[in-house]
This record gives structure tokens, C-alpha cells and sequence, in this order.
């Protein structure tokens, strides 16, 4: 008879300590970083219930609408209280007015000097006071502007910020900030970990998923405005009447959240869809393919944003394949897409399969045709020279091409870095380029500086992310791949904001208020991407991983990239190499040139490192590989550790999660250690110094796993 009460009691607790620590017990991570849960801080709460609990949104809009809709449900839930919602200024003083600068009254807008300088999708949010009462206005530019304006105000208060400090004018750093999704059109993704593609193309157009929208919201939130909905290695049938009606059906979701859809072709479309035997972009037949179809989908989307294409890179088709070059095949597009102001994106993505040194390819393809690209041409460059790895110095080409409007690609999907299975914040790996300096014009010529057009005054400016989104109820697999949706999103806005800041507001806003907890989960995620970097690809290597998956170690497979022998490790690409420093400015290319001055996170990028060569901190290079692997390692503990401490202040289906992806990659991160170390001793002939613990596997567990792992399915149709 007891047990009832107990029970009772045992579930009153437990709600108990999930209100006080801000925690939602049915979390299953669906509503991401919008999940409005009401203020814990009564204090905080009270405040901003004072000030914001009656609003009014001026104007009338399908995307004013949104933002009406979305500012009620965020302050409403975050106040805990229904929201008064005023039609217009005639009536009492409303606590927050809401509109586009053509809705604004004069009398405001006159005190209000800061609106001249209001540009396309910015706005401005400031307090103003009147005798007692103080307003706060978010004035948009557009419609765009205000839906930015109110999702600005929304994690402004997620995250505690203090009204009083509010005031200023927001606008994004980048024209264009996309997704990419290289999902296929049989519901696959490739290189995707978190499920199926949320594409379900089947249903389209007559079933509109409601993922569709929240996808669309999650994105505006973040000021996400252009998505490729398929795969770059692009099948032709997506240009088919059929599809495109589909397509369409997502563009009329995702208008009114300012996001413009845009598609990946295959640049043999023609030669496929049609009796046409040729996709030679010079062909008068094909050029009217391309300009039916494209005419097409205008007719159907008037706002299409534009075509991404692969060309001439892993298999695709492309100009070269009729002796024509990328420039060719892009303005012939581009051509075509500029009466709608359409936009076409290229991708730099190419390398010869037997070039002895890959990494020069892009670079020596498309530095010639600086200056050869129409003006509604973007050229799409990955952040490094190679290939999402790891560890990449930032592409040469970044600041190589000064007539060429150039956009950064980052990849969000962990292809590279332990699928949705490890935990790696990426916002470290991203800053990490933006930041470099390319010395294009001289020292401050950072890589952000390059693809936001100050320092060489390009046109178009963007930076597009490859998707780590699916079918999984969480989105992304990993409850914090979420985190990299959300950090590359905001980068894309605004490329100053710093890694932390992003941290730190994507846990107050998706995991918990708790301040103990954000310190420690700050902790991992900020720390992570060094971890991994050091028990997968320290110290310059790279690529050491499976063929195929890209998932587990196998450097005994990927010689070609590392080059162990007796002698050292790692690539010689000096001038006395093969040489790829050249691409870089002085003195960014000296300094990667010399050995004693190549930043040593790059040590054996650039250079075949002498087995006792001696680093910095005094250790061979041996010791350091080896004090690299066991550190990687420790750091995955540090991050199970400081989970175990928040248990308290997260959700339970979270933690758990967590808690057991963590456990997998503390196994996975010695595995690759054990794996690399026990291979790369097969030329150094060192032993693993004595203070280390001994390796928990062998060879033939390395043989195991990797035939374990060989079923993992997320294979590409591209890089071996
Ligand atoms: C590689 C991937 C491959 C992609 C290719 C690309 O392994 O699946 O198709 O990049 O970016 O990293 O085109």
C-alpha cells in the first residue's frame, strides 16, 4: 500500500528537479534550439514579462505573419504567460512593436537616425522611450529583416541577455548562406548520419511534411537563406517536369522564411533527358536545353535561386568532357539564369586521380580563370586544399582569385570526424579557417575577409555547409551535431561571433540554463574538435582513415598520403617536395616551407618529419605523436567526466545518449590511437614511452573491426 505514495513522492521529486534546472523530461531534441521553455530566473522572467508581454506586429505579409506567429509561441512560452497581441498603435502602448521600415510611422522613424542605414534582410532593435514607457522596436529593412528581428529577440531572451543592452542594427556579413544537402533522390543520404533524407519525394507535392516548416524555421532562426536540396553528384532526373513540381512545393514552404531553393545538376542532363547526343556547353542545342528548362522553372518558381554544379570532379560530367573549359560550362549557365537573377554556383572540388600530389589540383585548375567567371557566377572552394579532413591549412585558393566572387563550402555532416557518433563541436574548426590569414593584401587578409568581399570587393559573398540533417527525431543523429547546424548558421550571419558565444548560446537555449552545467559542457564542446584531431590526424596528417566509409582507422591503407618510411612521416610538400607551399603568399609560404617555422598542427602536411626531429615542447617528433594519440584519448575521459557532473541539468533521454556515445568514442578514439601507433612503429621502430597505458588493442582486433566497419553503409558515389 505503500509503494503508491513512494511512487508519487519519487515522480514529485524528480519534476522538481527538472523545473528548477529548466529541464524538459519529453525532450527528445525535435524542437532543437527552439524550444521556448518557460524562465527558470523568476527574476529574469518577471522583467521580461514587464517589458515584452504585449506586442504589435504592423503590416500584413504571408512572412510578417511567420514572424508574428513565431515571436507569440517564443514569448509566450519563455514568459509562461498568453501574450497580448495589439492590431495596432491606437491602442494602449504595446511592449514590443514589430514591423518593416515602409510600415514604420514617420514620427518614429525620425527619431530613429539608425534606420538609413538599414540594408537588404537587416534590421534594427532598440529601445525607445517615451515619458515612462519604453517600447522596444524591431524595425526589418523587409519582411526578411523582421523575421530576423524576432528570432534575434527570441534567443536574446533564451539565453538570458539583458534588455537594457539590446540596442543595435543587425545585418549579415554574407549574401548568400546555404545548405547543402547531398541528399539523393531514392530517399538516401550520402555521407549523412542522422537517417533518410527529410526529402520524401514520393509524398511531393501533395503531402507538405510538417518537418518541412520547422526545418524552414530552425534555418530562418539562424539566418539560414538558400538550401540545394539534392546531391551535388546531381542525378539529371531532378530536372524533370515531375520533380520539379515537387521542388516547387518546397520553395512555396520555404518563401516565406526568406530561404530561395536552388538545385544541383548534372551537367549532362541534356545528353540524358533528351534525343540530344551532346552536353557540350558550346552546342546551340544544348544552350536551348538549358534555357527551356531553366525557363521552366521559373515559370513554376519565380525566386529559384540557381543551379550548383560538379564538374569534371570524381566521375561527374562536365565541360572538359568536350574539351571546353569550367569556365565555359559555368557562364553558359550562368548565362542562361541571369535574366531571372539567378544564380550559378561551381564548384573548385577537383583532383586528378593519379596526380602524385592532389592537393595542387583545385589551385592550378581555376587560378587561371580568375577574372573569366560572369558576374552571377560563385565559385564554391572547400575550406582546405584537400578534403574535409580532420585538419586542412585553408585552401590557397582563398584570395587567389581577387576577380572572382568566392564561397566558402564547409562540411557539417561529420564524413570525417566520426559520423554522428563523436562528438566534435565544428565552430572551432571553422573559426580555425576563417581566421587564417592568406596574406592576399598583405597581413589581416583573413579567409573571412576574402568570401565577405572587404578585402577584394567581390560581388556575391557566401558560404554554403554540407547538411548533417535527417529522418532521425533529433535531426542530426548526435544530440550535439545540432550544435554545428546551429554554430555554421550563425558564422554564415556573422563570422566574428566566437566559438564560445556560439557555445554557450546554443546550451541555454537546446540543453539546460544551469550555469554549473554550461561551464562544463562549454568545457567539451570547445575542447572536442582539438581531442579528435589528436587521436585521429595529429600534427599535420591526414586522410589516415577507411577507404571507403571514412569511418575507422586504416592508415596502412593510405601510404600515399602520409608516406611513412625509416626516415619519417608525412608529406614533403616544400619547395624541394612537391611544392604546394608555392600556392600560398609570402610570408604564409615561407613559414610553411621551413620546418623549424611550419606551425606544427601542420608539421607533416608540409613536410616529411624526421622521426627525432624536435618539437617545441622537447620531445622528438615520435614522442610527440605519441604524447598527440594518448592526449586525444584523455580528452574524450575529461569529456565523459564532465557529462557525468550534469546529469542533474539535462534530460534524461539526452544524457543517456550522450552518455553512451561517449562511451563509444572513448573505445573508438584508442582504437584509432592503438591502430596508428602500432602502424607507424613499423618504420620508426620507437617503443610508445613507458608512463603511457599499454594499448588495449592488436592487429588482429584492428583486422576485426575494420571488417566490422566495412558494413557501415554511408559510402559515397565519389571519394574512395
Ligand atoms: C568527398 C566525399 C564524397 C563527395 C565529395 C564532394 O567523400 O562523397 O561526393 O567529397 O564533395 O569528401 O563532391
Amino acid at each position: 500500500m505503500q509503494k503508491p505514495i513512494y511512487f508519487i513522492l519519487y515522480i514529485f521529486i524528480l519534476l522538481t528537479i527538472s523545473f528548477k534546472h529548466g529541464i524538459c523530461k519529453a525532450d527528445d531534441g525535435y524542437n532543437l534550439w527552439l524550444r521556448y521553455e518557460q524562465i527558470q530566473d523568476e527574476q529574469y522572467r518577471n522583467t521580461c514579462k514587464g517589458a515584452l508581454n504585449t506586442i504589435c506586429v504592423l503590416g500584413h505579409s504571408p512572412a510578417i505573419e511567420v514572424a508574428r506567429r513565431e515571436l507569440e509561441r517564443g514569448l509566450s512560452g519563455l514568459l509562461g504567460t498568453p501574450i497580448k497581441t495589439l492590431s495596432s498603435l491606437l491602442e494602449t502602448p504595446a511592449g514590443v512593436i514589430v514591423t518593416t521600415l515602409k510600415d514604420l510611422p514617420n514620427e518614429v522613424a525620425s527619431q530613429l537616425p539608425e534606420l538609413m542605414q538599414l540594408q537588404k534582410e537587416s534590421f534594427l532593435i532598440k529601445q525607445v522611450k517615451r515619458g515612462k514607457v519604453t517600447t522596444l522596436y524591431i524595425v526589418g529593412k523587409d519582411d526578411a529583416g523582421v523575421l530576423y528581428g524576432v528570432f534575434h529577440l527570441l534567443r536574446t531572451i533564451q539565453t538570458g541577455g539583458d534588455l537594457d543592452d539590446i540596442d543595435q542594427l543587425h545585418f549579415p556579413k554574407l549574401q548568400w548562406r546555404m545548405l547543402n544537402h547531398w541528399d539523393n533522390l531514392n530517399g538516401t543520404v550520402e555521407r549523412g548520419y542522422a537517417g533518410l533524407s527529410i526529402w520524401k519525394w514520393d509524398e511531393l507535392p501533395e503531402k507538405i511534411d510538417v518537418r518541412y516548416i520547422d526545418y524552414a524555421r530552425a534555418n530562418a532562426s539562424i539566418g539560414i537563406n538558400g538550401v540545394v536540396l539534392n546531391n551535388v553528384n546531381a542525378s539529371p532526373q531532378i530536372l524533370t517536369p515531375e520533380y520539379i513540381e515537387k521542388v516547387k512545393a518546397l520553395a512555396d514552404v520555404f518563401r516565406v522564411y526568406n530561404i530561395r531553393v536552388f538545385l544541383a545538376v548534372n551537367f549532362a542532363s541534356p545528353k540524358v533527358l533528351s534525343a540530344l547526343q551532346t552536353a557540350d556547353p558550346l552546342n546551340p542545342d544544348v544552350k536551348m536545353w538549358w534555357k527551356d528548362r531553366i525557363a521552366a522553372i521559373y515559370q513554376r518558381i519565380p525566386d529559384f535561386g540557381g543551379f550548383l554544379v560538379k564538374a569534371n570532379s570524381e566521375g561527374q560530367p562536365g565541360p572538359q568532357d568536350y574539351g571546353r573549359t569550367h569556365a565555359d560550362g559555368a557562364n553558359m549557365l550562368a548565362t542562361l539564369l541571369k535574366p531571372y537573377n539567378g544564380i550559378l554556383i561551381w564548384r573548385a572540388f577537383v583532383y586528378k586521380a593519379h596526380n602524385p600530389d592532389r592537393v595542387k589540383d583545385a589551385y592550378d585548375e581555376f587560378k587561371p580563370f580568375d577574372g573569366k567567371f560572369l558576374p552571377n557566377v560563385m565559385l564554391q572552394t572547400k575550406n582546405g586544399p584537400l578534403d574535409f579532413q580532420p585538419k586542412e591549412p585553408f585552401s590557397p585558393l582563398f584570395g587567389a582569385m581577387p576577380h572572382t566572387s568566392q564561397i566558402m563550402e564547409f562540411q557539417i555532416t561529420q564524413e570525417y570526424l566520426g559520423f554522428s557518433t563523436h562528438l566534435v563541436y565544428l565552430a572551432s574548426l571553422y573559426k580555425e579557417v576563417l581566421e587564417s590569414d592568406t596574406y592576399a593584401n598583405g597581413e589581416g587578409s583573413t579567409v573571412a575577409r576574402v568570401i565577405d568581399g572587404s578585402l577584394q570587393g567581390q560581388r556575391l559573398t557566401g558560404m554554403a555547409g554540407v547538411a548533417n540533417i535527417g529522418t532521425a527525431r533529433n535531426w542530426t543523429g548526435h544530440p550535439f551535431g545540432q550544435a554545428n547546424w546551429y554554430a555554421y548558421g550563425r558564422l554564415a550571419w556573422n563570422h566574428q561571433l566566437s566559438a564560445e558565444q556560439l557555445a554557450e548560446e546554443w546550451i541555454r537555449m537546446t540543453l539546460t540554463t544551469d550555469t554549473f552545467a554550461i561551464v562544463r559542457i562549454k568545457a567539451m564542446m570547445l575542447n572536442s574538435y582539438g581531442y579528435i584531431v589528436n587521436y585521429q590526424t595529429p600534427l599535420g596528417l591526414t586522410v589516415l582513415s577507411s577507404v571507403g566509409h571514412h569511418y575507422g582507422p586504416q592508415p596502412w591503407a593510405r601510404k600515399s598520403f602520409h608516406k611513412a618510411d625509416a626516415n619519417g612521416l608525412g608529406f614533403d610538400r616544400s619547395l624541394r617536395g612537391s611544392a604546394a607551399v608555392a600556392q600560398y603568399f609570402p610570408p604564409i609560404r615561407d613559414s610553411f616551407d621551413n620546418i623549424a617555422t611550419c606551425p606544427e598542427k601542420y608539421i607533416a602536411w608540409f613536410h616529411h618529419v624526421p622521426w627525432d626531429h624536435v618539437m617545441k615542447s622537447g620531445r622528438t617528433f615520435w614522442e610527440e605523436l605519441c604524447f598527440s594519440y594518448y592526449n586525444g584519448v584523455e580528452g574524450v575521459r575529461r569529456m565523459q567526466k564532465n557529462w557525468e557532473q550534469v546529469r542533474h541539468a539535462v534530460a534524461p533521454a539526452v544524457y543517456s545518449r550522450v552518455e553512451k556515445l561517449l562511451e563509444i568514442q572513448e573505445d573508438e578514439a584508442v582504437w584509432w590511437r592503438d591502430a596508428c601507433l602500432s602502424y607507424f612503429n613499423e618504420f620508426s621502430k620507437k617503443t610508445i614511452p613507458e608512463m603511457y597505458e599499454k594499448p588495449r588493442y592488436n592487429q588482429k582486433d584492428f583486422k576485426r573491426k575494420e571488417s566490422e566497419s566495412k558494413s557501415l553503409r554511408h559510402y559515397g558515389t565519389g571519394y574512395p
